[in-house]
């Protein structure tokens, strides 16, 4: 029976050695709330680091028996490989980069890097040490981005998810890593790479478009023929867990202690871990600056907060933790009254029922991180507000702002618009605060943990499935050899071959994607037998076409079926064309070359093309689109067809396809082998056109109305080669 593994740095135990004697317990982070479902089913497995250094082989031993009861398999890391890989090589560079604090003085260790890639192949080790075949594994977070990659590179056909818990940062950020080919080609391992929103997702398409030699079709990226799904699945929380803990006796017994407490007072409450992209240094300020502008408030709110230690051996965080006590410290100095202290501070964790009673009682939750890429404590707040009455602060950083729309959204920078939102908060009706809450308390449920592990799995599911379907589309030897004998038992045949991007590959100037000598080889091959007729269907101009292939004896359709020129006859076009529409249209594409270095038009005799495969990146693509939005109206009235294509756009009369052109073609004999080779938008409508018999293949792995693919010109060549092959 196929099994799933989940993989993460830390497993959800944990361990303490008291003088040689462990004792273990579990913890159960919003992770393991939500995997629980999975890893405890089965023969389902969790591996990871059990979060301590244990060298002693017969202590590993009693580590891997008391796990194994748990489901969980330890991987065993020395204290050098946890300084280098994990504090160094996860901490001091991917975490800083990807929440946007790269500096200058980022150390890029070699050594780091180095014992990243030796740890995640540790896991991977691991891994393959109990996968079989039909098994998924579903990898978590930035310290194993590697790991995806070196299963794959052992196991192509298992199932990989990989779940990235951060944000993944814009491409100017992640260029800056050294190492981030390595790093993306290894999270390209999985079939299907979660992120938290949707512009994480985007960030990541646009490195791995611009860094490495993937092809992306919007949420596709097609590596070596293996479609790969990057998507964004915000992760939720146990929202019933958090909803119904307040009734509990002894959290009741805290809220009544904690009211009791700050009788006449309202509480702000403030939960993270020790982290500077948290935002505590600042909220202090906005604190801080609150009391100094409204000193109403001094007695009437407290600040509560709760910073869990994480991280102290990497010395930014030790700074960090003594300047907020710094600043506590002179903050409480300051505006200390005999019976009143402002900030109530907890440099410790605390049990979930404490979190829960104060997430209950407190009026204002104030979550303001610089970066976070979802940040649960925002819904554990929301969900725990059984009466709907509270308001929650939400910094615009966190992921979670793209969901709980109903919070107090603002820009952690900015200081002023936090002591406003507080100000806001402490004074805001009930009834307001219900309707935001129940909103978000909506959300809250609807998108639980769940519900994010299922419909996670189901998309994995979903990919898996899309994989194999294009596997069989793929013209592999089998197929080659199936279409040859249908070829050789034929008696008339007929064949539509695309130029650009099918027999030729691309050029960046259109006039030097010549055919040589190899080509023209083919082509008089398949000629030859009196059984063929070979159509070249291309969208070049005639003039063009008649240059490269007039005195081969091949069918010639150009411009997209604007004219055709049978063996041994004249050039015709189509009648009743009419080209008048150009006057218009050229002068808005010639404002678009002026704005875009690198592109230029072709004009053909009835269609206009705007070229942009010269054009800087991205730039090009944006301007396309701003023409396509321009042109929409203006083409519609005029009955012209607007056809994006490979770095083109073309504007042509709507009466002339490739479709209708081939289909012309089909018709005027009795063919009982027919034969399509596209590569782009326009060879679909022949594809679409052909009927189902009909062998139709496009160039390149992507989604398509053809029946089968090939992944190149070259490979077209080899397949004509072969198919025309003397028996
Ligand atoms: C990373 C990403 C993303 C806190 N104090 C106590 C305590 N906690 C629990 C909270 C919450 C968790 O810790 C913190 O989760 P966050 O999501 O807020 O932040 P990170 O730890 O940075 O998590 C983050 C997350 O991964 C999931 O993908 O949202 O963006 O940075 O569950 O309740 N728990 C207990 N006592 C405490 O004192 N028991």
């Amino acid at each position: 029976m196929s099994k799933t593994i989940i993989v993460s740095n830390r497993l959800p135990v944990k361990i303490s050695n008291d003088e040689g004697s462990l004792s273990f317990s579990s913890s159960e982070g919003g992770l393991a709330t939500g995997l629980g479902s999975i890893y405890q089913d089965n023969n389902n497995i969790w591996i990871g680091w059990p979060g301590l250094e244990i060298g002693d082989p017969g202590q590993q031993q009693e580590v891997i028996e008391n796990l194994q009861s748990r489901k969980l398999l330890p991987v065993f890391l020395t204290q050098e490989e946890i300084s280098e890989y994990y504090e160094g090589f996860s901490n001091e560079i991917l975490w800083p980069i990807f929440h946007y604090y790269a500096s200058t003085y980022t150390n890029y260790q070699q050594s780091n890097w180095d014992f990243y890639q030796s740890v995640n192949k540790k896991f991977s080790d691991a891994v393959l040490s109990i996968v079989e075949a039909g098994d998924t594994i579903w990898i978590h977070d930035y310290q194993l981005l590697l790991l995806p990659g070196m299963i794959r590179a052992r196991q192509p056909k298992v199932t990989i998810g990989f779940f990235l818990h951060i944000p993944f940062p814009s491409y100017e950020m992640f260029r800056l890593i050294p190492w981030r080919a390595e790093l993306l080609e290894g999270m390209l391992g999985a079939d299907l790479v979660g992120f938290h929103t949707y512009d994480d997702v985007q960030h990541f398409i646009n490195a791995v478009v611009r860094i490495l030699p993937h092809n992306s079709s919007s949420n596709v990226i097609t590596v070596k023929d293996r479609p790969v799904v990057a998507e964004a699945f915000p992760m939720g929380i146990d929202d019933q867990k958090y909803a119904s803990l307040p009734e509990r006796p002894e959290v009741q017994e805290q809220i009544t202690h904690l009211k009791e407490n700050f009788l006449n007072q309202k509480v702000i409450l403030s939960v993270d871990r020790l982290d500077y992209s948290k935002g505590i240094l600042q909220r202090l300020m906005a604190f801080e600056q609150l009391l100094a502008l409204y000193p109403e408030y001094v007695e009437k709110i407290v600040l509560y907060m709760i910073v869990v230690p994480s991280r102290d051996a990497v010395p930014q965080y030790k700074e960090l933790r003594n300047e907020i006590d710094k600043r506590v410290g002179n903050i409480n100095s300051l505006y200390r009254t005999m019976d009143w202290t402002p900030i109530h501070y907890f440099y410790r964790s605390f049990p979930i029922e404490t979190l829960s009673a104060l997430y209950n009682m407190a009026h204002v939750g104030l979550v303001t991180p610089m970066r976070d890429g979802m940040n649960l404590v925002s819904k554990e707040f929301v969900a725990s507000k059984t009466e709907n009455t509270g308001v929650l602060i939400l910094s615009e950083m966190a992921g979670a702002s793209k969901e709980l729309l109903d919070a107090l959204i603002v820009n952690p920078n900015n200081i002023g618009e936090i002591i406003q939102a507080i100000v806001t908060a402490l004074n805001m009706p009930e009834e307001e605060q219900k309707n935001r809450m129940e909103q978000m308390r909506l959300v809250v449920s609807q998108f639980n943990v769940f519900h994010w592990v299922k419909v996670y799995m189901d998309k994995l599911a979903e990919v898996k499935e899309l994989q194999k379907s294009m596997q069989s589309r793929n013209v592999d030897s089998v197929v080659a050899k199936r279409i040859r004998s249908n070829y050789l038992a034929a008696k008339k045949r007929i064949l539509f071959l695309d130029y650009d991007g099918t027999l030729v590959g691309f050029n960046a100037n259109i006039n030097k994607a010549t055919p040589d000598l190899d080509l023209y080889d083919i082509i008089k091959r398949l000629v030859q037998d009196e059984k063929n007729k070979v159509v070249v269907i291309s969208g070049r101009d005639y003039k063009k076409l008649e240059e490269w292939f007039g005195n081969t004896g091949v069918h010639m359709i150009s411009e997209h079926g604007a004219w055709q020129r049978s063996k041994d006859q004249p050039w015709e076009s189509i009648r009743g064309l009419n080209d008048q529409w150009k006057e218009d249209i050229f002068p808005i594409l010639k404002t678009y070359v002026d704005r875009t270095p690198g592109a230029f038009i072709e004009e053909k005799s009835f269609s206009l093309v705007w070229h942009y495969r010269k054009a800087q990146n991205g730039l090009g693509e944006l301007r396309s689109n701003e023409l396509i939005n321009n042109l929409a109206y203006l083409t519609k009235d005029r009955g012209l067809q607007l056809l994006p294509g490979n770095k083109v756009i073309e504007i042509k009369n709507i009466e002339v396809n490739k479709g209708k052109a081939a289909l012309g073609c089909l018709y005027s004999d009795d063919y009982d082998f027919v034969l399509a080779i596209g590569d782009d938008d326009t060879d679909e409508d022949i594809f679409k056109a052909l009927p189902e018999t009909a062998y139709t293949i496009k160039v390149g792995s992507t989604v398509s109305a053809a029946a089968y693919y090939l992944r190149s010109p070259n490979e077209v060549r080899n397949f004509l080669r072969e198919l025309s092959e003397p028996v």
